[in-house]
């Protein structure tokens, strides 16, 4: 969809926010939100609509329209740069509380001049709504619940859009005299599916300039607090972000502090008072003396308390530090390691780019091998034939001599039916060098059900790799129910490998889920599942989710030369 619909909508929508705080006219604000959502779903560019078109737009009548179109000329629509003056930013946040409404909102804002999600929780704890009518117990009981559930669901981000906003912010600050070391620490560092905010650290003598320098940078909107140690700001998508800056001679201590979790560190500062010693950001100290022992790089600071530098993607104490502890830390796979990708996509079917494009894209990659794997006849909106997988296959073995150091491989995505079924006939399927196998529909069938349909599709001797095995996507569907550890124990057993699918999205399995199944001993393939271009990079979530389940390059079956791999694709058969 083409930008400008999505900024008017986004304006449009934040005037009937405006509208409805302020205490508006409520049917007006209505007006403005369908009209926001209906923008936003034209198929034309708005950008290139009179007013006349516009006016076409449902929803969207003169009034609306006019501001549009001053909007498309402008850069700013007058009335909504007036109710923005009117309200600070962060009152616009009160109403995303789900069970608080513009009304109670405007309340609280000007009888007490709360003005964000933040200080209403303050609020609510430390008991100043007790006076303010219409706040009984009850009410203050479902304002805190609205605040958890806004907490827990609304406010994470996913992964591209944090390490976007990363690179970006630590490019500028790179740039700024004085800056000695900058990095991102917390949740994006160790990787996890979802990040609630950004954490970057500065190593400066002097903090002021790093400061000014993010609150200054086009992306942020807001500023939520500004000071010499931490300034936090939001990004016009609403990301928070935390700057620290820290001495220089702090830069390894402030690292691993801010990187986490909290439940590592809780555990390495329990290490350093075993050993007589204190942990902080700052670094590790003589209980006794007060004296700094440790402070410059992570390596020195785990190497204090008697531990190896511990991989970022690790540090959620889920065993690391006894394995730490034992010299037994797993060397976790990386890019690098990653060989080729078996499960790709071209414009045969659902991707965007053509065969050629695709594999050009993967030969610029380093790859030893690379898989095309497009949809079989069963998903029918992709209208396979035998003819057309057929005719791709000549193609491609075409394109395999052009390409001295990348041998192809000609795949395909099948469909599990709901007995477990697959599209073609052992006959056909035994002429592709790799199947993929899939569930795209029936997500509802039970337990049971579900188990034994994943079990007979790994029972088949032409599938070797399970793609995104439980379907989740992340903040929008979960997972299929299924007797995992059985369907996994079949993988072990049958030699079926279990994808850990990278697209951001779906992250499927995900780290519990991998740490799960390679108990079994099973192998894992990390794949894009790339439908374009650009999909084929997005190996990198794959990989740090990969990290996350402990995974080796040798459990790894895309890290493994081609002539292993052959093996493991012919199932120990066939
Ligand atoms: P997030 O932002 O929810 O995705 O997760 P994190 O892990 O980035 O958490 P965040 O931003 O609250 O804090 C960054 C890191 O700072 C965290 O991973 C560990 C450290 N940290 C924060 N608060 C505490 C604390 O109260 N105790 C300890 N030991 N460490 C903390
Ligand atoms: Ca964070
Ligand atoms: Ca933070
Ligand atoms: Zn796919």
């Amino acid at each position: 969809m083409a930008r400008a619909n999505d900024e008017v909508e986004a304006l449009l929508r934040e005037y009937a926010d405006l509208i409805a705080i302020t205490g508006g006219d409520a049917f007006k604000a209505r007006a403005y939100e369908k009209a926001a959502r209906a923008v936003g779903g034209y198929p034309a560019d708005v950008s290139t609509l009179d007013e006349d078109g516009l006016r076409e737009i449902p929803n969207v009548g003169r009034s609306i329209a006019d501001k549009v179109a001053e909007y498309l000329r402008t850069g700013k629509m007058a009335v909504v740069e007036e109710r923005r003056a009117r309200i600070p930013a962060g009152v616009r946040e009160l109403i995303t509380i789900p069970t608080l409404g513009p009304k109670k909102a405007l309340r609280l804002y000007e009888d007490l001049h709360i003005s964000s999600v933040n200080e209403l929780a303050a609020a609510i704890e430390s008991d100043a709504l007790a006076d303010l009518k219409g706040f009984g117990e009850k009410t203050q009981d479902n304002i805190r619940h609205g605040i958890e559930l806004l907490q827990q669901a609304g406010a994470r981000v996913p992964l591209p859009l944090a390490l976007d906003t990363a690179e970006e912010i630590i490019a500028a600050l790179s740039g700024v005299a004085g800056c000695r070391r900058c990095a991102y620490a917390g949740s994006l560092r160790r990787m996890r599916e979802t990040v609630g905010d950004l954490d970057v650290l500065v190593a400066a003598a002097r903090s002021g300039p790093f400061m000014e320098a993010l609150c200054e940078l086009p992306g942020t909107a807001e500023v939520i607090a500004r000071g010499t140690k931490k300034t936090s700001v939001r990004t016009g998508k609403g990301l928070q972000v935390d700057l620290r800056v820290l001495p220089p001679k702090s830069w390894g201590a402030g690292l691993q502090y801010f990187t986490g979790s909290k439940a590592h560190n809780i555990r390495t500062r329990t290490i350093a008072v075993h050993r007589g010693l204190k942990l902080s950001e700052y670094g590790v100290f003589d209980s006794e003396s007060g004296e700094s022992v440790a402070s410059r790089t992570e390596e020195e600071v785990y190497a204090r308390l008697g531990l190896p530098w511990i991989e970022p993607t690790l540090r959620e104490d889920r065993g690391e530090i006894e394995a730490a502890l034992r010299g037994e830390l797993p060397e976790v796979v990386t890019e690098r390691d990653v060989r080729g990708d078996l499960h790709t996509h071209t414009d045969l079917t659902d991707g965007l780019a053509s065969l050629e494009a695709m594999v050009e894209a993967a030969a610029g990659r380093g790859y030893a091998y690379y898989a095309v794997t497009d949809h079989a006849p069963d998903l029918y909106m992709q209208r396979m034939t035998d003819e057309k997988i057929l005719a791709q296959r000549a193609r491609l073995r075409e394109l395999d001599g052009r390409h001295r150091r990348m041998r192809l491989l000609h795949g395909t995505e099948l469909n599990i039916g709901p007995e477990g079924e697959v599209d073609w006939p052992d006959e056909f399927l035994a002429g592709f060098d790799l199947c993929v196998a899939s569930l795209h529909s029936h997500f509802d069938l039970g337990r049971a059900a579900m188990t034994r349909r994943l079990v007979r599709a790994c029972e088949n001797p032409y599938v070797s790799v399970l793609g995104h095995p439980t379907t989740r996507l992340i903040g929008r569907r979960p997972g299929v129910d299924a007797d995992w550890d059985e369907v996994f124990a079949v993988c072990a057993r049958t030699g079926t490998a279990l994808e850990v699918n990278a697209q951001p999205d779906r992250l499927d399995l995900c780290d519990e889920d991998i740490l799960r199944a390679r108990a079994h001993g099973v192998r894992f393939a990390v794949n894009t599942d790339a439908h374009s271009v650009p999909h084929l990079a997005q190996l990198r979530y794959g990989i740090g989710t990969a990290q996350r389940g402990w995974l080796t390059p040798d459990e790894v079956i895309n890290t493994w030369p081609l002539t292993r791999l052959r093996r493991f694709l012919r199932k120990g058969g066939r």
